[in-house]
């Protein structure tokens, strides 16, 4: 019932409840829109309402009758909006109107559609090196917008495709490209109706993909065993009441979730995967012949010895020591897996986001495959990817090291030389900000700012800029640099009808379980300045190239299905592309390891071992992980509290041990300053969080995203992925004497001695 009030609260707020109820109506059904939020998939039969509370807030948010309007930059300068927190920027309403700060001027002012793309045109050609171009993207962008920004990007030259999945899931795609041979979940929705045991590993879908727990309660419910592992304990993940049953009875009981549920400190959970593989090879030897799939093990996989080697020289103190859960909790995690005859693990941003966020990824393929469990019923590796269209945006080329293959295809199909040099990631596209590498920055959706890691360094980097392209629903953080040229564009949004030339168009997405299919929105869009994303582009692409360009690029953007085609002409797993995404619920894209087919160099699926982390603190040094709350989307804030962690009308907030606040003699509700000081010698300051006593272990604490990211070294990334380890922060956390002040109900950060932070969410 708190879902379901919160949910009309958020309408309401919006004034968005005609219109979002509108679109609630078509979510995720098979002719209506696919939910911007997660990337969850949807089952065959779809229910009345196909949808959960933070879809819902989604599409409010979106859907919302708030506009931000000339009138509204009239009123406010740039340095007034950077004064405002994240939460305020983008409860202002949907952006109307394209927009330019001009060099020198402290205003945005409206400008035409011809004049923006003629201007950025300008700036691109006006490069002596396109290197000195990066393209961003957010994982909402469609496939069909996607595949035409990448076409653009490397016509021009350049691999520059930073992207959010840098900062989510590629750890994921990396350690399961080595291990698998494909960087994809292997199984469908209806292996959780098949498996006996789930393993849900640094997740939580009660708040992040609510209609996973669907699934998981089923499993439950027909008996099959789910193990969550996770430093603190989610509410979500403990017990649920299906908000359909709930409706319908309106009273519904919550039935639990996790059969057993384990906290090891943050970043060790290659400790307890392989304590649990130890007890594996201990049972198959106590029954040899019995616990390990031999038949797969032989026929499919290369490397058992080295791992089993490896495995044998692991000390048990060690494992313990690292994780801080002794033999006999990890056994009962050990016990069900070995109970099991078919096992799923998913996973998400608790394992992707660490220095040895790749091994983490490794170790879970190895449990797996000791077992065979991959490629038959009710078993596999299952990434639960987080924006909703960010696997399908990888597939059709958002790419910065993108396969040799995708590159010749597209010369062939588009006639002209493609560049093959590695491009720059998020982290590789701050660094060459900083270092005056970037002159011209466009960014397809989402907020780099605010998403991405050393809030302050990714702000310096990006006033260095010279010309910069936000293509945005909304107002954020990312537009309010003060250097150079900054154009905001506004485009249509998922629940938006989109009509172009050829008339009214579809887009379409792939869901965490590789499912193609289609969205088309049903709203009248925001504004009537507003253009599709592929407009956007195929405009730009247009001022760019002119005549001469060998892509009709009007002709792509004024009927999608002649960009669905193009797609289908370079990647030939898309064969029948516009006739299969126009069967009920898509197509699904084939998932090699699925089918027992190891595309690895090996030719099998690899086993490999990794080492035990190695985190050293400094004396008072704990581990910040930073989290999402109940009423966020990423940078977007919803609202200040977060329901079932117990948290209300405040965000600042650091999660710690009784015990760590204790020995610091911090009250709890007392006011603290964060502070990392990284390898380097640079100190890093969040100030002004609350101390709150929460079920987390000894060692670790918890702040949430992007308000923690100023902490978030720049070079502390994932080996292997590059991804910033903003699950493993070593912070020390002590009374505040820092010269700022909280203010207002939207928690305004200002500073008392006239300091100015660019960045934190704040000003
Ligand atoms: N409503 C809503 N839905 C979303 C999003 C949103 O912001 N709001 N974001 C979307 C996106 S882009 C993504 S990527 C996903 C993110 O989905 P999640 O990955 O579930 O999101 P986080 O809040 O980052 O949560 C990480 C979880 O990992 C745990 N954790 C932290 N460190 C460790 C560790 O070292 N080991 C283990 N085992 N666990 C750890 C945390 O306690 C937390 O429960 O959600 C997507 N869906
Ligand atoms: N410390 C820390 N940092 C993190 C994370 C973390 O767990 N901890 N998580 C990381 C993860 S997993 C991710 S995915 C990134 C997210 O990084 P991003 O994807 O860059 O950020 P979002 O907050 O999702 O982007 C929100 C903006 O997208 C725009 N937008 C919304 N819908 C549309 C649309 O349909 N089209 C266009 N063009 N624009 C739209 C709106 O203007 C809005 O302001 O953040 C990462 N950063
Ligand atoms: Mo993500």
């Amino acid at each position: 019932m708190q879902a379901i009030a919160s949910t009309l609260r958020q309408l309401s707020r919006e004034q968005a409840l005609v219109r979002g109820g509108r679109a609630l109506r078509v979510m995720n059904q098979v002719d209506g829109f696919d939910c911007p939020g997660c990337a969850w998939p949807e089952p065959r039969q779809r229910s009345f309402a196909e949808f959960c509370e933070n879809g819902a807030k989604a599409v409010a948010a979106e859907a919302t009758a708030k506009r931000c309007g000339p009138a509204f930059f009239a009123a406010h300068t740039v340095a007034d909006l950077r004064s405002r927190t994240d939460y305020w920027l983008e409860q202002q309403g949907r952006l109307t109107h394209p927009l330019i700060r001009r060099a020198g001027a402290n205003r945005f002012e409206p400008i035409g559609w011809d004049e923006a793309f003629a201007r950025a045109a300008a700036a691109l050609r006006g490069l002596p090196d396109p290197d000195q171009a990066a393209f961003y993207t957010s994982g909402r962008t469609s496939n069909e917008a996607a595949f035409l920004y990448q076409l653009m990007g490397r016509m021009l030259g350049t691999n520059n495709f930073p992207d959010c999945s840098n900062l989510c899931h590629e750890s994921s795609g990396v350690g399961l490209k080595r291990t698998i041979g494909i960087g994809k979940g292997s199984v469908q929705l209806d292996d959780f109706e098949k498996a006996d045991a789930i393993f849900v590993i640094g997740q939580n879908p009660g708040t992040n993909h609510p209609r996973m727990l669907s699934a998981l309660q089923a499993a439950r419910k027909r008996g099959a065993q789910i193990v969550a592992i996770n430093p603190l304990r989610e509410v979500g993940l403990e017990s649920f009441i299906h908000p359909q049953q709930a409706f319908a009875t309106l009273l519904g009981t919550a039935s639990p979730i996790a059969s057993l549920y384990l906290q090891p400190r943050v970043g060790s959970d290659v400790a307890v995967l392989k304590g649990m593989m130890k007890h594996v090879l201990a049972a198959e030897r106590a029954a040899p012949g019995t616990v390990l799939d031999h038949a797969f093990l032989r026929e499919h996989t290369v490397g058992l010895d080295a791992l089993v080697a490896d495995l044998d020289v692991t000390r048990w103190d060690r494992i313990e020591e690292e994780c801080g859960l002794a033999e006999a909790e990890i056994a009962r995690a050990s016990d069900v897996y070995l109970r099991s005859g078919a096992t799923i693990v998913t996973w998400a941003m608790g394992l992707t986001q660490h220095e040895n966020a790749v091994d983490n990824v490794v170790a879970i393929a190895d449990l797996l495959l000791l077992r065979g469990n991959l490629g038959r019923p009710g078993a596999g590796v299952c990434p639960v990817r987080g924006h909703s269209n960010v696997q399908g945006d990888r597939t059709v080329g958002i790419d910065h090291t993108p396969p040799a293959a995708f590159l010749d295809a597209l010369e062939q199909a588009f006639g002209f030389a493609a560049p093959r040099g590695a491009g720059l990631d998020v982290v590789g596209a701050i660094r060459a900000m900083d270092e005056g590498g970037v002159r011209f920055f466009m960014s397809m959706g989402g907020n780099f700012l605010s998403a991405s890691p050393d809030t302050e360094m990714t702000a310096r980097g990006l006033e260095r800029v010279g010309t910069r392209v936000f293509v945005l629903t909304k107002l954020n953080r990312s537009c309010l640099s003060t250097a150079g040229e900054t154009m905001v564009w506004p485009c249509l949004g998922r629940t938006e009808r989109d009509v172009q030339g050829g008339g009214e168009q579809m887009v379409t997405v792939e869901d965490s379980m590789s499912c193609v299919h289609s969205s088309r929105g049903t709203l009248a869009p925001a504004s009537p300045h507003l253009r599709s994303e592929p407009a956007i582009v195929a405009g730009l692409a247009c001022a760019v190239f002119g005549q001469e360009s060998a892509v009709d690029w009007d002709a792509l953007a004024a009927d999608y299905d002649r960009i669905r085609d193009a797609i289908e002409r370079v990647l030939p797993a898309f064969w029948g592309y516009n006739r299969r995404v126009r069967e009920p619920g898509g197509f699904i894209l084939r998932h090699s390891a699925a089918h027992r087919e190891w595309s690895t160099e090996s030719g099998r699926a690899q086993l490999v071992p990794v080492p035990l982390p190695e985190i050293r603190l400094r004396p008072g040094e704990l581990r910040l992980f930073t989290i999402r709350s109940h009423d966020q989307y990423n940078t977007t804030i919803y609202g200040l509290d977060d329901r079932y962690r117990g948290i209300r009308g405040q965000r600042r907030v650091v999660l710690m041990h009784p015990d760590d606040l204790g020995e610091r003699g911090i009250e709890p509700g007392a006011e603290v300053d964060v502070r990392s000081v990284s390898a380097d010698g640079v100190e890093r300051l969040a100030p002004r969080f609350r101390a709150l006593e929460y079920d987390v272990p000894r060692g670790c604490c918890a702040a949430y995203f992007p308000e923690a990211n100023v902490l978030v070294p720049i070079g502390s990334t994932a080996r292997g992925s590059g991804t910033p380890s903003s699950k493993m922060v070593p912070v020390t956390v002590a009374q505040a004497t820092s010269a700022w002040r909280v203010e207002g109900a939207d928690e305004r950060l200002v500073s008392t001695d006239g300091g100015f932070s660019t960045a934190s969410a704040d000003g």
